[in-house]
């Protein structure tokens, strides 16, 4: 039987609106948008379908205040918590967000428990190892969203300095979603050519330094709240891949199990994506600095992952 897909959305703020906007445009799925807060995933909803005959793309978009109308999406994008303000880090929002992210978990388990969960809410490697935890989900099954947000951040300074098609960059950011993320120069390219052969060692340095900080970078400039268009943009990647079965090659927030010498907790690495959700990690060979720097960020993430037991 023909089955419309079902993608549940559950936080209406200000990703999950665009999330629900870029669903509907690229005629992905159905959505549903959950909030707690009474009448605004409705009015988004609302808003949002009076536009799909505009620009004529027919799906449905529902919004409601009642988390069981999640039941039995394929994925669920969790955005539910509360977001950084100037002066604030990811970490600041563990105590709030992991009281969310336990509840709402809780709740994905009872009436989705064959989706395919995709974690956005910060800090978020934490925040999808708990996701894991709670729902009791297979490893494959839950996944966090920050890897490809962080490299379309490096891929879009890589083609300001060389002055070329963000399409000629292939980038990579690995490591937990914080300041000690870990831009990979040496899978880095601009066509196939290394970016080392075409900047400067201290031009690279100061592009990969601003990926670290480009999250507080908005946040500064808005000062109401963090990014959403680009966080949107970066989950509806992954949702293309898993609903579409497309087995991309993406970095993303996964569980760890000896992977890189890591154990036990949510980072960012190389996955493919597909129908069955995280089908692989892929190992790759790092440079000495790039592990170094890597294992030092996987210990930042297990030292807040150990705050949350
Ligand atoms: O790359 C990444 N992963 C990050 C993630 C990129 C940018 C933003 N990052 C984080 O995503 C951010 O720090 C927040 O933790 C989440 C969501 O960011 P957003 O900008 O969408 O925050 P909003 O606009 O405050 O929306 C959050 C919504 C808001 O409407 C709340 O009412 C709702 O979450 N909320 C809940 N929804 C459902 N269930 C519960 N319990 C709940 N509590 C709050």
């Amino acid at each position: 039987m023909i089955r419309r897909r079902k993608i549940a959305l559950i936080g209406a703020g200000n990703i999950g609106g665009t999330l629900a906007l870029l669903i509907g445009l690229r005629n992905i799925g159905d959505v549903v948008l959950y909030d707690v807060v009474e009448g605004m995933p409705q009015g988004k909803a609302l808003d949002i379908s009076h536009l799909a005959p505009i620009l004529g793309c027919d799906f449905l978009v529902t919004g409601t205040n009642d988390i069981q109308d999640i039941k039995d999406a394929d994925v669920c994008i969790v955005t539910s918590g509360i977001a950084r303000k100037p002066g604030m880090s990811r970490d600041d929002l563990v105590k709030t967000n992991a009281q969310i992210i336990q509840s709402v978990g809780e709740k994905i388990a009872e009436f989705a428990p064959s989706s395919f969960v995709i974690v956005i809410t910060n800090p978020l490697d934490a925040m999808a190892y708990l996701m894991y935890k709670v729902t009791g989900f297979s490893k494959n099954k839950v996944v966090g969203m920050a890897g490809v947000l962080d490299t379309g951040r490096y891929q879009a300074f890589l083609a300001e300095a060389l002055n070329v098609s963000v399409q000629s960059v292939s980038a990579f950011v690995l490591g937990g979603h914080g300041d000690d993320m870990v831009p990979v120069r040496s899978y880095t390219t601009c066509n196939g050519i290394p970016v080392g052969k075409l900047l400067e060692a201290t031009q690279l340095d100061a592009i990969e330094q601003r990926v670290r900080g480009a999250g507080g970078e908005v946040v500064s400039l808005l000062k109401t709240g963090s990014a959403y268009y680009s966080p949107a943009a970066a989950a509806v990647q992954m949702v293309e891949a898993y609903l579409f079965d497309q087995r991309r090659a993406l970095p993303a927030a996964s569980y760890l199990d000896g992977e890189y010498n890591i154990h036990g907790i949510y980072l960012g690495v190389p996955i493919i994506l597909g129908k069955g959700g995280v089908e692989k990690v892929l190992e790759i060979e790092l440079s000495s600095n790039e592990q170094e720097a890597l294992k030092v960020s996987a210990s930042r993430v297990a030292e807040l992952i150990s705050t949350l037991n």
